[in-house]
């Protein structure tokens, strides 16, 4: 595929994810699915790094990579259906909103705890490596997630082991309230890479073609026996943390914000090439908008919602007498 053409595909990917991530926040504003953690403002970085992924490679994420997960493959269906904790979610309800995943994708659901997936993440690629499998892994991870143990423990372990692995962090400049001037006392948080042994670099996180870049070149040499990288891609989130947090209460930087919008920078820079106009747009745009609504018509429609004891389920072959116990309390009320 030529370079145009892909950039256009990763453009049509970060559309839908602009507009169903539109859509999901304006249902959860009208109280119809819980908490939701928007990703408007960092498609540009999510999207064009997923690009470089093969079949048998694997995504790890945090919970703002709406787009990653589209470009793996999930459909708008199991996007919402998670989020209703329907009866179709592969997961049934029990996993927190934005947990996006699917097995037969290779795209890992994300844990709660800030980076606690890392170094689940270095053991896959180190395993692949190890069976001298072909597969490589991409992990996501945010500024706030430097801090965490786990990541240094996952950075690590990946210099050790020259993993298969590309670290990509959001640095969108927050960690809920925390500014990243709070966060590190460090120049960037490339630099961090080069005190486990191996190559970190600065890209424009609203750059999709400097991300797709750095991405592609990443992997090769992943693939090549040339070890992990870890990219900073420099990006804005746009809204707030979560639909639980109020911006305004800690931020003041909103000003230059439509600079800096990916999604446009990309669209214009495909306008400019005479790959992309107006009426492209308005086609997509609109077949796009009928996709979310007919399937948020289709996936909110779904009942039963699954039974509340399914949450006991799946874990142990046979269940432990303190879960039992609280399994029958929760059926008691
Ligand atoms: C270990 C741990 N500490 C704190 C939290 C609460 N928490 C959830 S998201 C978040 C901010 C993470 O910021 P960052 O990694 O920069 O990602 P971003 O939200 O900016 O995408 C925090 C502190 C958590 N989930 N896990
Ligand atoms: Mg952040």
């Amino acid at each position: 595929m030529s370079e145009n053409s892909e950039l256009l595909e990763i453009y049509r990917i970060m559309l839908l994810a602009r507009i169903l991530d539109k859509k999901i926040l304006s249902i959860q504003r009208q109280g119809r699915i819980g908490p939701y953690v928007p990703c408007m403002g960092e498609e540009g970085a999510v999207v064009p790094s997923t690009f470089s992924l093969e079949k048998n490679d694997w995504l790890f994420s945090s919970y703002r990579e709406l787009g990653a997960h589209l470009a793996r493959g999930i459909s708008v269906d199991l996007i919402l259906a998670q989020l209703f904790g329907n009866s179709q979610d592969l997961s049934k309800g029990r996993q927190m909103s934005n947990s996006w995943g699917s097995k037969v994708l290779n795209d890992v659901p994300t844990a709660a705890p800030i980076g606690a997936y890392l170094p689940v993440a270095v053991g896959v690629a180190t395993a692949a490596k190890l069976r001298k499998q072909e597969s490589c892994v991409l992990a996501f991870l945010g500024d706030g997630a430097t801090s965490a143990s786990d990541f240094h423990v996952a950075m690590n372990f990946a210099g050790v082991n020259k993993a298969p692995i590309v670290f990509l962090c959001r640095n969108n400049g927050w960690a809920i309230s925390l500014p990243v001037t709070k966060q590190t006392a460090s120049e960037s948080i490339a630099v961090k890479a080069k005190a486990y042994g191996f190559e970190g670099l600065q890209v424009d996180g609203s750059d999709a073609l400097a991300v797709y870049l750095a991405s592609k070149k990443a992997f090769e040499k992943a693939r090549q026996g040339g070890g992990p990288t870890l990219i900073e891609a420099l990006t804005y989130r746009a809204g707030p943390h979560s639909t639980a947090d109020d911006p305004k209460r800690y931020r003041t930087d909103e000003a230059s914000w439509e600079e800096k919008d990916p999604v446009n920078r990309l669209r214009q820079s495909l306008v400019s090439k005479g790959v992309w106009n107006e009426e492209n747009e308005t086609r997509l745009s609109k077949e796009y908008e009928t996709l979310v609504s007919e399937s948020l018509a289709r996936q909110e429609a779904i009942r039963p919602l699954p039974p509340k004891e399914l949450i006991f389920e799946d874990v142990y072959s046979e269940m432990p007498w303190n879960l039992k116990e609280q399994s029958d309390d929760m059926l008691l009320e």
